[in-house]
């Protein structure tokens, strides 16, 4: 399967070198894909200067800072227009092993989404502060209860789709600005009965820099939680409303 790694970046000078490196060393298969929010620091330069640039190496430069869900859709679109058969996302900051690509992308040999996961059996999170973990693990027990859905780490950031699975949650039509993006997808591959697989991963603290993890975000996962459960309740849900249209020319318009 051709893949492609799509990596958000916002202030991420410090750490994309290295990731770069490591995904292009790990996954001698697969492409990347940088999606830059117009980062001051200057991340889209390192990602210029790297030898594979144009070669293996992508870059979507975009005009300001809009959010991780906002950023991956258009990542997203890149990689289904580029015609990639699998669909990996990854944060910039080290903190998801690129070492464990292989696994994830041979997971979706017999899966529909692979999640690289913290709270399986295996996996591991390693230097994160007391105050990350509670909100890391609240989230997941808040969204397991909420919603019902029967994944332990629902809320993972390293995760690998096939191609029909982005098609078939609308993943362009997701509405999620922050990081409950991840929830929203999860929530909405389950909602379709596909085969959703997790794979233990050792997460580690971001390696340079700072997090853009806000109350904001929190706030805006906890709220969303509640309204597609309420809709799912009250039978308005959009999670995913039959067939999706397999070309992503078709799923822009619906987003449009
Ligand atoms: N393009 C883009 N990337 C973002 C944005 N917010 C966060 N990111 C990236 O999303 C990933 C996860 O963010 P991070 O700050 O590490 O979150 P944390 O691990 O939860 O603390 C990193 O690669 C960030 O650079 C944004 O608004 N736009
Ligand atoms: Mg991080």
């Amino acid at each position: 399967m051709n893949s492609v790694v799509v990596i958000p970046t916002y202030c991420e000078a410090a750490n994309i070198t290295a990731v770069l490196d490591g995904v292009l060393a790990a996954s001698p298969d697969s492409d990347v894909l940088v999606v830059d929010d117009n980062s001051p620091d200057g991340t889209a330069v390192r990602v210029r200067s790297h030898p594979q640039f144009r070669h293996r190496v992508h870059l979507l430069e975009r005009p300001g800072k809009a959010g991780l869900g906002a950023a991956y859709r258009a990542g997203f679109a890149w990689a289904l227009d580029a015609g990639y058969d699998a669909v990996v996302q990854m944060d910039a900051d080290l903190s998801h092993p690129p070492e464990r690509l292989p696994a994830l992308l041979g997971a979706l040999e017999s899966a529909d989404l692979a999640i690289g996961s913290r709270y399986v059996r295996g996996g591991a999170v390693r230097d994160w502060p007391l105050r990350r973990r509670l909100i890391s693990w609240a989230g997941n027990v808040y969204v397991r209860l909420v919603l019902g859905i029967p994944v332990r780490d629902a809320t993972a950031g390293f995760k690998a789709f096939r191609r029909e699975t982005l098609s078939r949650i609308r993943v362009l039509d997701s509405v999620s600005n922050g990081y409950c993006f991840q929830i929203e997808n999860t929530w909405r591959a389950c909602r379709a009965g596909l085969r959703v697989s997790e794979v233990p991963i050792t997460f580690s603290d971001r390696g340079l820099g700072e997090s853009k993890m806000s109350s904001a975000i929190v706030r805006e996962a906890l709220g969303r939680v509640l309204v597609w459960r309420w809709r799912e309740l009250t039978g308005t849900s959009v999670a995913v409303s039959g067939p999706a249209a397999e070309d992503p020319a078709g799923q822009r318009n619906a987003v449009a």
